[in-house]
């Protein structure tokens, strides 16, 4: 099965997101939308997996999770890949939070490639896809659209705390992407 490890995100942070994505659907760029209730803030894709590395996830999911103590995330900024004036990935940044989140997708990394799962060669950056652009079609005017949400960011941010790490199960159909939750995995209270 295709499955990666995210950390979900509650329902109040998904409206906020779609709020953004309103905000930046103004711009009329060729966007991907990511279905709100779809979004979430990869910490490892894991691709194809089978049964044993499943039991073997689950696993290093629990020992990693019981290490650690749940955290605040605080979005406030808003850009792109690879860049703002050429997106490609328009994603939610997130401020507070960010070295706990490293921290977690680097021990998700070092614990997975030892059970055979391919290394990610890009380094690590925390961020959350809200969308994805199939041509460049009206790119400045998103990029306008991307800064203004972002210096709007004094009143229009959002903090949450993460309690868990979930896997899950990713369906590829043509409508998009179906999740399921195959395990969570909750962190230590404060
Ligand atoms: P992204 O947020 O950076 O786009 C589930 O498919 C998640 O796994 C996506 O949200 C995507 O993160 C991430 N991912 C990483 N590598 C991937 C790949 N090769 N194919 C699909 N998704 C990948």
């Amino acid at each position: 099965m295709r499955a990666f490890i995210a950390i979900d995100l509650p329902q109040e942070i998904k409206d906020y997101l779609a709020k953004a994505q309103a905000k930046l659907k103004s711009s009329n760029a060729d966007v991907k939308w990511v279905n709100p209730q779809n979004i979430h803030l990869t910490l490892k894709f894991l691709g194809e997996i089978d049964e044993k590395q499943l039991n073997q996830i689950t696993q290093i999911l629990e020992d990693i999770a019981g290490n650690k103590t749940q955290f605040y995330i605080h979005l406030t900024s808003f850009g792109a890949f690879p860049n703002i004036k050429s997106a490609r990935v328009i994603w939610a940044g997130i401020d507070k939070g960010d070295s706990e989140v490293k921290q977690i997708a680097e021990d998700l990394e070092k614990e997975s490639e030892k059970i055979g799962i391919p290394k990610e060669e890009r380094p690590f950056s925390s961020h959350i896809t809200i969308g994805r652009t199939r041509s460049s079609k009206n790119r400045n005017k998103l990029s306008q659209a991307l800064e203004n949400l972002t210096s709007e960011s004094g009143g229009f941010s959002a903090e949450f705390t993460a309690v868990k790490i979930t896997l899950f199960q990713s369906t590829l159909t043509p409508k998009g992407p179906i999740y399921e939750t195959l395990k969570e995995a909750h962190l230590k209270t404060i």
